[in-house]
């Protein structure tokens, strides 16, 4: 039997891989297991405790906040302040990033971004749900509180980033730019282990993932190459919760893609919560992400935390092949 390898041990033993190895990130890391684990342990309960339900208010950007929305983030934040190498965090769920008071006259290097509890209006129906995360090093004096421009830095300088989904079983994905790796959570040990060890996306795959209840809306190269997957027999999955939609396309291959529409002509999903850190992981494990203008996601200017995004990734084949719809159809004159 292979000896069980946890996160917190393979994390430790991946230090050295890191351009900063002075154990700053395996601290961050290892909080955001912690968080993940109380987080789960809530998620598991939202049925049967009086957890359900909204909480009353909206987010920063409009949407209908669930109570364990709420519970996550404060969660994520208790447990980023453990480790003292956090200096602030931007949440999906605030308007403003929140500076942390360092620890121990520690100097604090990271920021973290992150979305609490994505696709939380699948909780109510008990449709799995994740968490998104994304670490940078922070570019504000070391001395002071962190500041808007340690936060609006573009993907491809993200130090780490990942994702926890809470499905069938509750999985934690990470990477530090070299590889991707996903841990399981074994609720018997109340340990992640390491369960997908390297983990590389298919060239193409069977699915692909896209709310096609908006056809109409999106352009037409869009669905173009939404009637092409359709003719090649691709089968359509889509949960409405992105975290779980991504999981099966990096293991599975396939395409994930959330154009413009007419109610959200930037796209909807937000670059600084999830499209960023998803697609940096999507491009660790060879799979490309791009905006439906065929700009690199990781590559894209972000000037405000809540800015918005349209995206497409997945298997690397499979955007290649949605990029030359995208040059063939929207070069052409439309007629709507
Ligand atoms: P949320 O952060 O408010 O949960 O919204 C993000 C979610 C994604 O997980 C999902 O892919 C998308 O919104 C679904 O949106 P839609 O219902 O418009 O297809
Ligand atoms: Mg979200």
């Amino acid at each position: 039997m292979n000896r069980i390898i946890t996160l917190d041990e393979f994390i430790i033993h991946r230090q050295k891989d890191f351009p900063f190895a002075s154990g700053e990130l395996t601290g961050l890391l290892r909080d955001i297991g912690v968080a993940a684990k109380i987080v789960n342990r809530e998620v598991n309960k939202a049925g049967l405790v009086n957890i359900l339900g909204s909480a009353g208010g909206d987010n920063a950007t409009g949407d209908e906040v669930q109570k364990l929305d709420l519970y996550a983030n404060e969660k994520l934040i208790e447990c980023l302040k453990n480790s003292g190498e956090c200096c602030g965090v931007a949440s999906e769920e605030f308007e403003d990033f929140i500076p942390i008071p360092a620890v121990a006259s520690k100097a604090s290097k990271y920021v973290v971004v992150f979305d609490p509890l994505d696709g939380s209006s699948n909780i109510d129906v008990n449709v799995s749900v994740g968490t998104i995360f994304g670490i940078y090093r922070r570019k504000s004096n070391a001395d002071g509180p962190c500041t808007l421009e340690d936060f609006l830095q573009k993907g491809s300088e993200l130090v780490a980033a990942g994702y926890v989904l809470y499905g069938t079983s509750t999985i934690l994905v990470y990477s530090t730019g070299r590889g991707v790796n996903g841990f399981t959570l074994d609720p018997s040990i109340g340990e992640f282990c390491l369960s997908h060890r390297d983990i590389q996306i298919p060239n193409r795959g069977n699915y692909y993932s896209v709310n096609q209840g908006y056809y109409l809306k999106f352009d037409v190269e869009m669905r173009r190459y939404i009637d092409h997957c359709s003719d090649m027999n691709l089968r359509l999955r889509y949960i409405g919760s992105m975290v779980s939609d991504i999981h099966r396309i990096l293991l599975q291959g396939g395409i994930f893609l959330y154009p413009q529409t007419r109610k959200y002509p930037q796209g909807k999903l937000r670059l600084v919560y999830e499209c960023n850190p998803l697609s940096f992981i999507v491009e660790q494990a060879g799979g490309k992400a791009m905006t439906c203008q065929l700009q690199r996601v990781l590559d894209l200017e972000v000037t405000h935390l809540h800015q918005r995004a349209t995206i497409a990734m997945g298997s690397p084949d499979m955007i290649d092949e949605m990029k030359a719809f995208v040059e063939k159809y929207s070069a052409l004159p439309t007629f709507n």
